[in-house]
């Protein structure tokens, strides 16, 4: 037991002042006609939660992740799955996220790493069971390895290919023996620090054959989840190729990939590649592509990962609006993609992060919900396009019209009638009044 000061964190509700019990999240709860937990499919990400210790460019690490065991020993990597299980369950966690190498110690030769896996995958089965948590996804670390230091997909030796393409294969046949219901490409070191040395074009066909050769394995095997693209638009590199949704999706297009890839947005990423949350979820769901959600916040004030768990309840709340829009998430879930603040190094630390994280979307969802159900702001987007339902408007959308049509149609009116206010701060205040309610 690495975590005996709490039992099972549950739900006290919002006046409770118990720092390890749940304010909002309340598994059970019903809301739009269905319970919380299957809104909201949280999952543990392995390498924050049982692997980071806090450690930054400035100094080492604040929190100790050994669990009474020698650190890059099979010991330890059993400890974490231990302590990973059991902080899932009092939390009520129901999914998990691991690259490969959060699981074990990487070794020099890669079929001793593999041997590890193997090893340490058959024990976290049997904590599956014991448990009935579930795999996420799983994914392939190909950014920390100096053989990565030029890209992976994206990398100038074909050895250092081959690596990744053997990384992406065990990656795949563990995910399918947890039963993962995703698998991810996170493009770390896909991407350039100069054009001066870089093949763009080449990189990019090069990535879209190592995702192909992963399609076709994956589904040889059996893997009939779904692949995302989770976004990022720098760091660690200057540019990276997956900059945001919009890009990814176009990529995914250009190279026949966009029937068995998704997106896996990142509330951080979005930020750094200057959109808001909601933006790149929106974008997603237009395009049919919204896979599943790195939940966590970034700092504005900051230009890098900060990977926070979430307090901000306005931006849970907007996106939680664009996921019921969406309707829900197939294979997709909520992974806490966060870490605790450097100096918050306790093990009672990792259980309020986890608690903030819950609430926050547990809020987002129940203001999400109230938005919906009040149905002012829908009800205004849908009367904001009405020109577009009838008359000429309505051959427009059918694609029956031409362009001489349109331009025979303007000159008959001769003046252009105003489009209609946007009504912005008013939709706004509607907002903050579902938000916050009246106040005492
Ligand atoms: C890095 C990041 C990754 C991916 C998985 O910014 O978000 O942890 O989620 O590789
Ligand atoms: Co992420």
């Amino acid at each position: 037991m690495y975590f005996d000061f709490v039992e099972k964190v549950v739900f006290e509700g919002a006046n409770s002042t118990n720092p390890l019990a749940f304010k909002y999240y309340d598994a059970d709860r019903i809301v739009l006609g269905k319970p919380m937990k299957e809104h909201l499919p949280f999952a543990m990400a392995w390498w924050h939660n049982l692997c980071a210790e806090g450690s930054d460019m400035f100094g080492r690490g604040t929190a100790d992740k050994s669990f009474g065991e020698t650190p890059a020993t099979m010991a330890h990597a059993k400890a974490k799955v231990d302590a990973g299980f059991e902080f899932m369950t009092k939390l009520g966690i129901e999914y998990f996220c691991f690259h490969d190498v959060d699981l074990v110690p990487e070794s020099e030769d890669i079929n001793e790493t593999n041997a590890r896996l193997d090893e340490i995958t058959d024990y976290i089965l049997e904590k599956m069971k014991e448990t009935g948590i579930k795999c996420l996804w799983g994914t392939a670390n190909m950014f920390s390895n100096p053989r990565f230091m030029n890209g992976a997909g994206s990398t100038n030796s074909a050895e250092v290919y081959c690596f990744a393409a053997a990384q992406i294969k065990k990656a795949l046949d563990l995910t399918v023996k947890l039963g993962g219901r995703g698998y991810v490409f996170w493009g770390g070191r896909e991407g350039y620090e100069s054009l001066l040395n870089t093949d763009v074009k080449f990189e990019e066909e090069n990535i879209a054959r190592l995702m192909k050769m992963a399609v076709n394995y994956g589904r040889s095997i059996g893997f009939d989840g779904d692949f995302f693209i989770e976004p990022k638009p720098k760091e660690p590199m200057k540019h990276q190729y997956d900059f945001d949704a919009a890009t990814s999706i176009g990529f995914l297009r250009k190279y026949g990939l966009d029937k068995d890839f998704k997106m896996n947005i990142e509330a951080n990423h979005a930020t750094l590649a200057g959109h808001s949350f909601q933006h790149e979820l929106r974008v997603s769901a237009a395009n049919g592509m919204l896979g599943s959600i790195d939940a966590n916040q970034g700092d504005l004030l900051l230009g890098w990962d900060t990977d926070e768990f979430p307090f901000n309840v306005y931006e849970t709340t907007m996106c939680m609006y664009e996921v019921l829009k969406a309707g829900g998430m197939k294979n997709g879930g909520f992974n806490f993609d966060a870490k605790n603040r450097r100096p918050s190094n306790t093990a009672e630390d990792m259980v309020y992060g986890f608690i903030l994280g819950m609430d926050t979307f547990a809020l987002g969802l129940l203001k999400a919900a109230a938005i919906i159900e009040d149905g002012r702001v829908d009800a205004f987007i849908a009367d904001r396009y009405a020109s577009f339902g009838e008359g000429i408007g309505a051959k427009i959308v059918s694609g029956e019209a031409t362009l001489e049509e349109l331009a025979a149609h303007a000159a008959e009116l001769g003046k252009c009638s105003t489009p209609g206010s946007g009504r912005q701060e008013m939709l706004q205040s509607v907002v903050n009044s579902i938000l916050f309610g009246e106040t005492k």
